[in-house]
């Protein structure tokens, strides 16, 4: 469907939260209105014991427009009747920090390389999207394998976010141990 209908959009078939646990490196972003996390942004994704999925976060933000930091943010995940979308409660670390209650949908995956996450945030009256975000997640630091890339392409084309990314930069900044 290349309606940009967000209620057309597909997500990951059988999504699996086992298999999606552990370290993802944002390389690549399409910013809501008013964005927040800048670059260097890892996400670590893990299943509590009661199967619950949840995340910490890592990203340099900019706060009161001058104050460059890294913000450790968490996330919990709420089920709904399709397993890869799910409602993503966020706070930080600091109160300071942005808290949200956010779609969080895993378009694809394969769980050791990449994966394409999407969220829209509010709606035309049309009903494509007027404020989304989408991160690319990679497994590596350095970036998607060419293999991959195909894919990913494709589905920012079905998503309607094809030409509205931006590399995000990993220098280091949020590495302190
Ligand atoms: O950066 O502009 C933005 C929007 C992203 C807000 C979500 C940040 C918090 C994420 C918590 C962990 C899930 C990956």
């Amino acid at each position: 469907a290349q309606d940009c209908l967000v209620s057309n959009i597909t997500v990951k078939q059988d999504f699996d939260r086992m298999r999606y646990q552990g370290t993802w490196y944002a390389v690549a972003k399409k910013d809501p209105v008013g964005l927040f996390l800048l670059d260097n942004v890892v996400a670590n994704f893990k299943v509590e014991e009661d199967g619950t999925m949840t995340a910490t976060a890592t990203g340099r933000v900019i706060i009161l427009n001058n104050w460059e930091m890294c913000a450790n943010m968490f996330g919990t995940f709420e089920d709904t009747e399709d397993p890869a979308r799910f409602k993503m409660k966020y706070w930080g670390a600091a109160a300071y920090l942005q808290t949200g209650y956010d779609d969080h949908w895993i378009i694809d995956t394969d769980y050791d390389n990449y994966a394409i996450h999407y969220s829209c945030r509010e709606l035309n009256v049309d009903g494509t999207c007027l404020d989304g975000y989408s991160f690319i997640f990679s497994r590596y630091r350095d970036g998607l394998r060419p293999e991959d890339q195909r894919i990913v392409t494709e589905k920012k084309q079905e998503i309607c976010f094809l030409g509205k990314y931006r590399r995000v930069a990993h220098t280091g900044f949020c590495d302190t141990v």
